[in-house]
């Protein structure tokens, strides 16, 4: 799709503020911001400890005399130490499900809950979304963020909904065919997953009322992209965001296309090492720090997301101001380190979407059966490349991992697996199994 493939709208003038006025009203709110957390405990010590008060905060950058916060700060905190309102005060809880067993909660007053609608919008509308849609949510509607998120933008933008949740993908394609929706909502792994079903279904997807969808709340790549725009012939924008922060309404791409919008009145956005925690150089790839400047209930200041993507705040052509973030490589926490070498999923699956006859469906498995680190990727072969004949097979293997070896620098067993034989997600996919972790290696 070229740029600008449908008419640029923005929703929000405040999306458009000139740079210099942004980081004046994003100074105030900071101040504003340092004042407000004063009685939360962890900040209220925090702050004392870096000698900051609100007044000495003059611009954006004086962000850096403030404390990092990190998951572990709130999972110590639980279930709302970090609540900065009266309790009375909170509309609503949303939580992120921890691999601890224990969700880290976050909190909305009213006020959130109308901002984060707004935010919402704002990415809806820059990826093409207008009020005469017909939206199908499939994000699970719970703690997660991604159901209640979108639903609420939609609404705003004036679109009408189908709430259709998660999962039980029959219903799903019967939904979208009845009440004809035209957008989908979901993560980019189970958008695949519909359009597969759709065709054991003898339903060709191309065929779905589909035109638009918002994609996010994953780790996913253009390659990708350009595979389920093509199996189910829309287009398809990529938004991101994360429950401790607001969820989804972070940021979200328009119709330019190069990169995702951060709504920086309300996020201060930073980029650093996630080692030095020193800021990268802008436009190196670096752990996202975000600062909460209008939150209410439950603001958090310099937040360390563990996701790594670069920030650019050159001028786009559609209009809008907010820098962009990059697409997602992947978080800290999923990179793995195989041999030394540093691999994020994102890159295995660059490399597997780059080799016809492999399908979008791939498992990473890596352990350390002696002293060395193993790989094995285990690849889903696309139905009409499925053969029994080894010599064809083997030509498909070779070919994955000499991918595989240029995009990432390591050597992996590539393991052809039939088609439809990996589990299927119907939300956050789940990639990559470490036998190294559970054996305590790592
Ligand atoms: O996934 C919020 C969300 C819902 C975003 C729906 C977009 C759409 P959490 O469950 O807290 O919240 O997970 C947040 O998901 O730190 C990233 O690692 C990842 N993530 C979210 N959006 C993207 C994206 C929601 N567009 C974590 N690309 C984040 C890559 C994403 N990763």
């Amino acid at each position: 799709m070229s740029a600008f493939a449908f008419e640029n709208r923005i929703w929000d003038e405040a999306e458009t503020t000139p740079r210099d006025r942004l980081g004046k009203l994003q100074a105030r709110r900071l101040r504003e911001l340092v004042a407000r957390v004063a009685e939360v405990p962890f900040y209220k010590e925090a702050l004392a400890r870096a000698k900051v008060k609100p007044g000495d905060i003059k611009g954006p950058d004086d962000i850096r005399r403030l404390p990092f916060t990190a998951k572990e700060d709130l999972r110590q905190h639980y279930p709302l130490g970090f609540l900065a309102v009266p309790r009375s005060q909170v509309a609503r809880f949303h939580g992120s499900s921890g691999t601890t067993g224990k969700p880290t909660f976050v909190a909305y007053t009213a006020d959130d809950l109308e901002l984060w609608a707004n935010l919402c919008a704002r990415f809806l509308v820059a990826g093409g979304l207008r009020p005469e849609h017909t939206v199908q949510i499939a994000f699970g509607y719970g703690l997660f963020t991604g159901g209640f998120g979108l639903h609420y933008g939609v609404e705003k933008v004036g679109a009408s909904v189908v709430p259709a949740a998660a999962g039980n993908t029959p219903r799903q394609l019967m939904l979208m065919q009845d009440l004809q929706a035209d957008v989908l909502v979901c993560t980019p792994s189970y958008a695949l997953n519909i359009a597969e079903v759709a065709r054991q279904q003898g339903i060709d997807p191309r065929t779905l009322p589909l035109k638009f969808a918002h994609f996010g709340a994953e780790p996913w790549t253009e390659d990708m992209r350009k595979q389920i725009e093509a199996e189910l012939d829309l287009i398809a924008s990529n938004n991101y965001g994360l429950s401790e922060v607001i969820g989804p309404g972070v940021s979200g791409e328009c119709a330019a296309r190069n990169g995702m919008h951060i709504s920086e009145d309300h996020f201060l956005a930073e980029c650093v090492h996630p080692d030095t925690l020193e800021p990268v150089a802008r436009g190196e790839q670096g752990e996202l720090v975000f600062t909460t400047l209008t939150k209410q209930a439950m603001p958090l200041i310099r937040y360390r997301t563990r996701d790594i993507a670069s920030l650019d705040s050159s001028p786009c052509p559609c209009g809008r101001t907010g820098a962009r973030m990059s697409w997602v490589l992947g978080r800290t926490d999923d990179m793995l380190i195989i041999r030394g070498v540093n691999v994020f999923p994102s890159q295995i699956e660059e490399a597997l979407l780059r080799v016809e006859g492999t399908a979008p469906h791939y498992l990473i498995e890596v352990d350390r059966p002696g002293a060395m680190d193993e790989v094995t990727v285990h690849v889903e072969v696309r139905p009409e490349s499925f053969s029994d004949k080894m010599s064809q097979m083997q030509v498909l293997r070779d070919r994955i991992d000499r991918e595989i070896q240029a995009v990432t620098g390591i050597r992996a067993n590539v393991q052809l697996v039939e088609p439809q034989s990996l589990e299927r997600s119907v939300g956050k996919a789940k990639r990559v199994v470490d036998h190294r972790r559970e054996k305590g290696l790592i």
